[in-house]
């Protein structure tokens, strides 16, 4: 009986604790339940998987499989994708699945049974993959139930959603990337978005954002990835596509990987408003019990509930996968944060092979609750060596942030200490993506780590469960095989880049040599801002939640520049004149939030502390580390471009942006999804002609009141 002999391999080599936790479940399985083979197979390692797939076309009309219990299998989602010249057709739906979440908290089977919303029907959406001038048309069937009682609440009809492209520079308007329309349950609605030509290649992603229940959509799992792959080579004047760098001498693409991050709050009740916990407080499903995400105010709405749950973050619907790698491969990761407001913080460190507990820790399995887990963590991952040093990190080269390519590779833990000082370290908020080229020097284990950070930095200041200052375990990845690298990782990385280009005589030498020192100019995602036509009067977003009245309690409420989301408003502090470039600065009020706007990327000229620049005059990051010893996250981000930025409180960060091409109506909001659907959001309008009667776009005679473009009344 191979499966009894695999468990008592596992209990002779495990240590002493594990051997009673594994006797335990042993006895329980067999005498209880019966089928031992059950457990044993959950005690083996999830493996890392990619995101859902959609069946082309040609080849099925539909194709569903849950992933059984213990099994990665790859899920294929409901619907259908074809790749027809310059469309890309997709036919899904948005709909409430059974499926099944790890759970190394429930000793009882280790798979949490749950229903949830999703774009598909498996744990997290099918990615949608298309080329700069491609037509994505997108047949959404909104398959959830219409009888559905949370319309009686405010935020509330959860069924009711509708699809975001994030980070996308498209359409705003009609059928495009229009998030100003409901689709109701049993509603059919066909989306039409045109990616222009010109538009950068990157990691970007697809989730719901209907007003009120954006928040319960994305935690659901609604969401996927968007990849819009390049291929034009910079030949000395355009810029190119970064895909076209990243392959090996052969022209082999380099080795990549989604990591779409949620973080999905299910709980099981047991009875209206009253979550089933564990003894230490964290949620608990029993194995008849069904885990959902419905409930706003207990599931989501608190700043401290992620970490009150003790739920895990899962990569790509597994929770704590386990991936394999040669030795020596540069690989591209893509991470998508797709969580709704907790600050995932990514650090890579060698797991201690001689830790108490590493016999399976070594393969990938770290059972218990998420407090459980905490003290394990330490022990097997530790960031600090004894003598208080951190320690020895597996760098990040992060190439893109949000998608689009950086000007040059931001060498992320290269020397543990950053030029400020700090423990180099990926800060990832809510909304925002990091592709990061990484590579494993030698056999062994490591931890990909969400690491602690002070609670200043974090989306959502948790005193809860596993609290600021645990580090979680979000992936092991197992190298083996390959070719250790004996020289350092910065130098190794951009020598295999080059190498790869060499001999691509097409590829002007200056830019060849370049990437011997990590210059990714050619390829940048956007080109630099020129001047803003309103500097010395800047646009500003000032975040804050609280009474707009300190002696009024009905005063209370989720404000943007002193006002709540009104669906009906357009705002003059936020109608802007198309192709014109503008300054803005973002501060936030008690506590931190995420400033997010549709349609147009941002460059970050400057943050601001306290009234100072953190940056000196060439970009050198002059703010000092944190309160545990990480780099301030701002430090990587002069004159970096993005589509979503963390405020924190005491900073303010300076962008400037053009409203490129598109004319229409928008929101901008803070991606704290929770505090979206409260009224963290605002709608914007780009008018042809903001002072109409005039030249350009504007129409004579035309008033920006009567433009055609607009469905309200303007507010001035
Ligand atoms: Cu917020």
């Amino acid at each position: 009986m191979n499966i009894f002999a695999e468990l008592h391999r596992l209990i002779t080599v495990a240590s002493r604790i594990e051997r009673k936790i594994l006797a335990g479940i042993f006895v329980f399985g067999f005498v209880l339940i019966g089928p031992v083979s059950v457990v044993a197979q959950q005690l083996t390692p999830q493996p890392y998987v990619d995101p859902p797939k959609l069946a082309e076309e040609r080849q099925a009309t539909t194709v569903l499989s849950v992933k059984p219990a213990g099994d990665a299998t790859e899920c294929w989602a409901t619907g259908t994708v074809k790749h027809d010249g310059n469309l890309v057709r997709l036919n899904w739906a948005l709909e409430l699945k059974p499926n099944q979440i790890r759970n190394p908290g429930n000793p009882s089977g280790y798979m949490d049974h749950v229903s949830l919303r999703s774009f598909g029907g498996c744990l997290t959406g099918p990615v949608i993959e298309a080329k700069p001038g491609n037509t994505l048309r997108i047949v959404l069937t909104n398959l959830l139930d219409p009888n559905d009682p949370s319309c009686a609440s405010n935020p509330g009809c959860f069924n009711t959603l509708n699809m975001h492209f994030h980070g996308l520079h498209v359409s705003p308007t009609g059928n495009s990337d229009n998030v100003l329309i409901n689709i109701a349950p049993h509603t059919k609605y066909e989306y039409e978005v045109n990616i222009p030509e010109d538009h950068p290649s990157g990691t970007f992603w697809y989730h719901p954002h209907r007003h009120e229940s954006t928040a319960i959509g994305v935690a659901s799992g609604a969401s996927g990835a968007i990849i819009i792959r390049g291929d034009r080579p910079y030949l000395g004047s355009a810029p190119g596509d970064i895909d076209t760098i990243l392959h090996d001498a052969s022209g082999k693409r380099m080795p990549e990987h989604i990591l779409l991050l949620q973080q999905i709050p299910y709980a099981c009740f047991n009875a209206p408003g009253q979550i089933n916990q564990n003894a230490d407080g964290t949620w608990k499903c029993e194995a008849n019990q069904t885990g959902v995400v419905d409930d706003f105010d207990n599931q989501l709405a608190s700043p401290t509930v992620w970490d009150t749950s003790g739920r895990f973050t899962s990569i790509n619907g597994v929770v704590q996968p386990t991936l394999q790698v040669p030795a020596g491969e540069v690989q591209r990761w893509r991470f998508i944060h797709a969580g709704i407001h907790d600050t995932v913080n990514v650090q890579i460190v060698p797991m201690v092979a001689d830790a108490p507990m590493a016999a399976l820790a070594l393969r990938g399995i770290v059972t218990g609750t998420a407090k459980e887990q905490a003290a394990k963590v330490k022990q097997l991952c530790p960031t600090l060596v004894p003598d208080g040093n951190p320690a020895v990190l597996v760098p990040q080269f992060e190439i893109a942030a949000d998608g689009l390519t950086r000007s040059a590779i931001r060498s992320i833990g290269v020397s543990q200490k950053s030029q400020s000082g700090g423990i180099g370290t990926n800060f990832l908020q809510p909304g925002y993506r990091s592709d990061v080229l990484v590579a494993f020097p030698h056999a062994g284990t490591y931890c990909v780590l969400n690491q602690a950070a002070t609670p200043a930095e974090r989306a959502s200041a948790g005193a809860g469960g596993q609290g600021p200052n645990e580090t979680q375990l979000l992936a092991t990845i197992v190298v083996s095989g390959g070719n250790p690298v004996a020289g350092d990782l910065e130098t190794f990385v951009r020598q295999t880049i080059y190498d790869g280009n060499k001999s691509d005589a097409k590829l002007p030498k200056a830019a060849l040599d370049g990437l011997l020192r990590g210059d990714l100019s050619p390829w940048r995602g956007m080109p630099e801002e020129g001047p803003a036509s309103n500097s010395g009067n800047p646009r500003t977003a000032k975040f804050f939640i609280g009474l707009l009245d300190p002696n009024n309690p009905k005063t209370f409420g989720f404000y943007i520049n002193g006002k709540q989301y009104d669906p009906d408003r357009i705002d003059k502090d936020f109608t802007m004149q198309v192709n014109t470039t503008e300054d803005w600065i973002l501060s936030s009020q008690g506590e931190p939030h995420i400033f997010h706007i549709h349609v147009n990327p941002f460059e970050i000229m400057d943050v601001t502390h306290n009234g100072q620049s953190i940056f000196g005059p060439d970009g050198k990051c002059l703010v000092p580390p944190d309160g545990v010893g990480l780099e301030n996250q701002y430090c990587n981000m002069w004159h970096t471009f993005k589509d979503t930025i963390f405020v924190q409180n005491d900073y303010e960060v300076h962008i400037r942006t053009t409203y490129d091409r598109y004319i229409g109506e928008y929101v901008m909001h803070c991606h704290i999804l929770d505090h979206e659907d409260s009224g963290m959001m605002v709608n914007v309008l780009i008018v042809p002609d903001a002072s109409a009667p005039g030249g350009g776009l504007g129409m004579a005679g035309m008033k920006t009141t009567s433009n055609g473009t607009m469905t309200h009344e303007m507010h001035r």
